[in-house]
C-alpha cells in the first residue's frame, strides 16, 4: 500500500484517540494564553488519553519552554505535541528486518492471550514471502488444538511453511524441530508463535525461558529478536507486560496491535519514553496487509488528528 493510504488508515484507526484529544485540548486552549493552568489542564488530557504520567509530564514541560503565557491556537498546540512525541519515538522506530546471515534468522513472538501474536506472525509471514523470502512457522502455542490450527491457515494463506506438533505438546522441543526443517530448506525467517496463557504466569515465563535456551543450542544467537506484542486497548496496562517479559525473557523489540479504532492509541507514547525498546510494526487490523512499519511522525501526527 502506498505511504499516503497507510497514513489515511492510521489516521483513521486513531480518530477515537485523536477525536478525545482534539476535543480536550481545543477546550482548554481555545484562543486563551498558555498559563500554568492551562498547561496543567492539558496534562491531565494527556494523562487520559494514555499517555503516561511521566511523559505527558515531559511533553507539557517542552511545550512550556516554547509556548508559556503565549497566545496559541489549538492546532498550533497539536502540533508541538506532534513534534516532540514524534522527537521522543523517532529514534525508536525500527523495522523487523531478518539478517540474511542467520540461517535462519529467528524470531520468538510473545506476549499475554489475545494480544495478536498469532495474528501478527501472520501479517510478518505475508510481508516477507511478498519479498521472496523463504518462511517457516513454529506452531509453538501448543496449549490450545485451535492455536495450531490458526496458524495453519496462515501457513496457508501465506506459503509459509508450518511445523505443528500435536496439543500439549513441549513447545520447546517443537521451536527445536522447526529450527531444524527451516535449517534443512535454508529457510531465510522462523518465526515461533507461543502461548499467551497457561496454568500461570510463572509457568508461561518458565516455558518462554526455556524455547529461547534450546533454540539457542542451535544458534547461540538465537532467537535473534525477542518480540513482545502488546494491544493498544488495554492501555496502561500494556506497561506492566512490558516490564514482565522484559525482565523474564530480554526481549528486543515491541509490536503494538489493534491502534485501529482503539481509544488508548497514545499509550505507545508513554511505553516508548519508558522502556526505550525499538518499536517495531503496529497493527492496524485484522487482515495480512494490516501490519506495517512504526514511523513515529506520521503516528504521532495521526494520533494529534492532523495530517
Ligand atoms: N482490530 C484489530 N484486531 C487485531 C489486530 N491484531 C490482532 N487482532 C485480532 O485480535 C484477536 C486475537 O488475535 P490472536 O492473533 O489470536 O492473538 P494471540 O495473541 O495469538 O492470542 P492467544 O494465542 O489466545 O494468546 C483476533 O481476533 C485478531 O484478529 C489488530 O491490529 N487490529
Ligand atoms: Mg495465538
Amino acid at each position: 500500500m502506498s505511504t499516503d493510504g497507510w497514513f489515511a488508515r492510521l489516521r483513521a484507526g486513531l480518530t477515537r484517540s485523536s477525536d478525545r484529544l482534539k476535543d480536550s485540548i481545543g477546550a482548554i486552549v481555545n484562543s486563551r494564553k498558555l498559563d500554568s493552568t492551562a498547561l496543567g489542564e492539558l496534562e491531565d488530557a494527556l494523562i487520559e488519553s494514555d499517555i503516561g504520567v511521566t511523559t505527558a509530564a515531559t511533553l507539557v514541560a517542552e511545550l512550556s519552554r516554547h509556548r508559556f503565557n503565549r497566545q496559541v491556537t489549538d492546532e498550533e498546540v497539536r502540533g508541538d505535541l506532534a513534534e516532540h512525541i514524534a522527537r521522543i519515538l523517532g529514534p525508536l522506530a525500527e523495522p523487523l528486518s531478518p539478517d540474511p546471515a542467520n540461517r535462519p534468522h529467528v524470531v520468538l513472538v510473545m506476549g499475554v492471550n489475545g494480544t495478536g501474536k498469532t495474528t501478527t506472525i501472520g501479517k510478518l509471514a505475508q510481508h516477507h514471502r511478498e519479498k521472496g523470502l523463504a518462511v517457516v512457522l513454529a506452531a509453538g502455542d501448543t496449549f490450545r488444538a485451535a492455536a495450531i490450527e490458526q496458524l495453519g491457515i496462515w501457513g496457508r494463506r501465506t506459503g509459509a511453511t508450518v511445523v505443528s506438533g500435536k496439543e500439549g505438546g513441549d513447545p520447546a522441543a517443537l521451536a527445536y524441530t522447526a529450527y531444524q526443517t527451516a535449517q534443512s530448506r535454508d529457510a531465510d525467517l522462523l518465526l515461533v508463535d507461543t502461548a499467551g496463557r497457561l496454568h500461570n504466569k510463572r509457568h508461561l515465563m518458565d516455558e518462554l525461558v526455556k524455547i529461547r535456551r534450546v533454540l539457542g543450542k542451535l544458534d547461540a544467537e538465537a532467537p535473534h529478536d525477542r518480540v513482545l506484542v502488546v494491544d493498544a486497548t488495554t492501555g496502561q496496562n500494556a506497561h506492566a507486560q512490558v516490564e514482565t517479559f522484559r525482565d523474564a525473557c530480554d526481549i528486543t523489540g515491541l509490536i503494538v496491535t489493534k491502534l485501529d479504532g482503539s481509544a488508548r492509541g497514545g499509550v505507545v507514547v508513554g511505553l516508548g519514553e519508558r522502556f526505550q525498546l525499538p518499536l517495531h510494526a503496529i497493527g492496524v487490523g485484522e487482515g495480512a496487509d494490516d501490519l506495517k512499519p512504526f514511523e513515529a511522525q506520521e503516528y504521532a501526527r495521526s494520533l494529534m488528528g492532523l495530517s
